[in-house]
């Protein structure tokens, strides 16, 4: 156990975090200074006398990551971050919340220094915590592979992460800390600030649960330090905290929950404990008292003690040469010792992914559901990606995620009679918990892996919100959705997905890709890969689909996948009719084809996998695709949002305005128009307008 400080000037630096927190949401008026100022010795503890960091390299791999899973809570970060150094200085806390700061309203990852992950959605953070005590681990199996599990590795990490009562009520937190009790993750240590207080005030309304007794049930290792002392009186014992941190670390084969019980705003004169000063700034007044009961100035804002800075700055300085010092000669020996997984490791290190070319599989043609489709190219790139897992939410025979002979990621306890693990394992078994596996996805993601996850489309809604996440981060999470239209069949309406690829296309920064058929998805799943920078969408189906020949004359190669749209048959003789189609209702558009074209009707088919590529293509190219002056007919099998932009104010879109019912798929399909009789019947009308 290390040993516990805490001087005279780690007090005033605590203090002067509170001072801060309290001036900068004065200064512009709104924030949250009321937890910020509460919890600003637990979050010093951490930055100071905790964390293995580096300041001066926040992207340190040998760091352990941090959490603010209360991300409206952002000054209890970006004030540690300016004491440590960081890279924020007081002028960025005198901008806080203000347009183009680095401090921006919640903490945003890619903007901030030190910020390991985009909060604000409560809940959210304890996902990327979970997803990031995993991908140690996983990181650790791979490349340190030769090191005894009982001994340490320079890729060993913890993970820290502080929630509140918000994050508590959330469903996304139960779903993604009872995965990590399955995990036993014992890497991870979760500080509860319970404070009973949130926006409607006393949580007590809303929120009466054991919240310590259920993270024991979830399998957690359980603490608590109450600083109210049972509500007799207020102590700040921080000591009590560290303590309980270190034990918190010294478990390894359970991840740790700290309750820790506080004060919202405490040591505010008068609004201590008050929802006034979760969300508002505090008035003049009270800051004044509050400052004069530190033994600050109360007519000095923004406070700069230089001995005050220079000692927490030195200190974590100081404390990241001490924890890289014995880190980077584990780290060089390691190197030495494993030179395979070093080459691995630098490349993964530039997220670059090889070129998968030779072992995408190439499919005859026949028939074969997408999604049978993307299992297979799983099984065959997973030797060249050795850095690629994930699993689905309880879907996995059907969502067909399971890379071949791979073992599962779990604590060799785990293994079932079905799938047996060690953390060596790439198949990761989410449960029955949509809005956790993306939000684990996002912080797995963030690192080293790539790491995917699977469910039924329709339940993308489970999990929209860690999606609009990894868009928002710009985190390469992929996202394999199969069951994509009507054509899921018999399960009904529930199940069938109408709406869902129109919702996620108009979602900023993420790729939705809808593959035509078993070639169009190997294509899509390496361009999903290659894409480093966003997160994929892979939408698959769940009936089989023609394998279309690529060998015929006149039909593009599914490389053009790339493209976005492209013209996958042209039309014979004068090009009159385009048909646009994605997914499943290419090879109607196909046939729809063949009837036109019998009709002396030139007809061109655009397989359009994915409109945001295709909308990336130049002017020129897209007007090639899609030209002026033809009569253009879309086709698929959902709303038809979206699709006037592609075919014009005279085009036709087959599309489905309206909940599907339980019946075959096939039958569906007839039904609601995917035939190509009805798709020509839609050409000819678009034609006629042209006149
Ligand atoms: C998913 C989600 N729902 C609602 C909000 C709005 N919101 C922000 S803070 C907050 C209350 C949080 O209470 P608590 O976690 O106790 O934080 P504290 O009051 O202690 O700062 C709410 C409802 C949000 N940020 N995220």
């Amino acid at each position: 156990m290390s040993e516990f400080t805490w001087s005279e000037l780690d007090q005033r630096a605590v203090d002067t975090a509170r001072i801060l927190a309290a001036d900068a949401v004065e200064k512009v008026g709104n924030g949250h200074p009321g937890t910020a100022i509460s919890l600003a010795p637990l979050a010093y503890l951490l930055y100071q006398k905790v964390m293995r960091h580096d300041p001066a390299d926040p992207k340190w791999l040998g760091r352990d990551r941090f959490v603010l899973s209360i991300g409206h809570s952002s000054l209890t970060q970006y004030t540690q971050l300016y004491l440590a150094g960081f890279g924020l200085e007081l002028d960025d806390l005198k901008a806080l919340r203000t347009e183009g700061s680095l401090t921006p309203g919640h903490p945003e990852y890619g903007h901030t220094a030190g910020v390991e992950v985009t909060t604000g959605p409560l809940g959210a953070g304890i996902g990327n915590a979970v997803g990031f005590a995993m991908a140690a681990r996983r990181e650790r199996a791979l490349l340190d592979p030769n090191t005894p599990l009982d001994q340490s590795s320079p890729f060993d990490r913890f993970v820290y992460a502080i929630a509140g009562d918000g994050c508590m009520q959330e469903g996304p937190a139960a779903e993604a800390s009872s995965l990590a009790g399955a995990q036993k993750l014992g890497n991870l240590v979760l500080i509860y600030d319970d404070n009973r207080i949130s926006i409607e005030g006393d949580t007590k309304i809303a929120f009466t649960e054991d919240v310590a007794a259920r993270y024991a049930a979830y399998g957690w290792h359980v603490q608590t330090v109450d600083w109210t002392n049972g509500g007799t009186g207020y102590t700040e014992n921080v000591r009590a905290l560290f303590e309980a941190i270190e034990a918190a670390k010294a478990v390894t084969d359970k991840p740790s929950f700290i309750k820790l019980t506080t004060v919202i705003g405490w040591p505010l004169p008068t609004k201590a404990g008050h929802h006034s000063v979760h969300g508002a700034k505090l008035g003049g007044e009270e800051i004044a008292a509050l400052k004069k009961e530190l033994g600050f100035d109360p007519a000095v804002n923004f406070p700069d003690e230089a001995d005050v800075l220079a000692n927490a700055r030195n200190q974590a300085a100081a404390r990241a040469a001490a924890a890289k010092a014995e880190w980077t000669p584990a780290f060089e020996a390691w190197r030495a010792a494993n030179p395979e997984q070093a080459t691995l490791h630098d490349r993964l290190v530039t997220r670059a992914v090889p070129d998968l070319s030779a072992v995408l599989p190439v499919f005859a043609p026949g028939k074969k559901a997408t999604r049978a489709a993307s299992g297979e190219v799983l099984s065959a790139i997973a030797e060249a990606v050795p850095e690629l897992w994930g699993g689905s939410a309880d879907l996995a025979g059907s969502n067909n995620t399971t890379m071949k002979g791979q073992k599962s990621f779990l604590p060799p306890e785990q293994s079932s009679h079905d799938f047996v693990g060690d953390y060596t394992g790439r198949t990761i078994h989410f449960g029955i918990r949509e809005h956790a596996m993306g939000n684990v996805l996002n912080g797995i993601n963030t690192g080293l892996t790539r790491a995917y996850g699977g469910t039924f489309l329709v339940f993308a809604d489970y999990m929209r919100g860690a999606v609009r996440l990894a868009a928002l981060q710009k985190i390469p999470s992929i996202f394999v959705w199969t069951h994509d239209s009507v054509g899921v069949g018999e399960d009904g309406p529930t199940h069938q997905p109408i709406e869902h690829v129109a919702s996620l296309r108009i979602m900023p920064g993420i790729d939705v890709i809808r593959p035509a058929d078993a070639n169009e998805t190997a294509q899509a799943w390496a361009l999903a890969l290659a894409h480093a920078d966003r997160p994929s969408a892979l939408i698959l189906s769940r009936q089989d689909l023609p394998i279309i020949d690529r060998d015929a004359a006149g039909v593009a190669p599914a490389t053009d996948v790339a493209k976005g749209a492209y013209t996958l048959v042209d039309a014979a003789g004068e090009l009159k009719v385009v048909i646009i189609a994605t997914g499943s209702e290419v090879s109607v558009a196909l046939e729809a084809r063949d009837a036109l074209q019998a009709e002396g009707i030139g007809t061109r088919v655009v397989s359009a996998p994915c409109l945001e590529w295709f909308d990336a293509q130049t002017a020129e190219y897209r007007a090639a695709v899609l030209p002026d002056g033809v009569a253009k007919v879309s086709v698929e099998a959902g709303v038809p949002s979206g699709w006037r932009e592609y075919v014009g104010q005279l085009g036709e879109i087959v599309g489905i305005d309206h909940f599907g019912e339980s019946a075959a798929g096939n039958v569906l399909f007839a039904k609601y128009g995917f035939t190509a009789e009805n798709v020509a019947a839609h050409a000819k009308l678009a034609l006629s307008r042209l006149g």
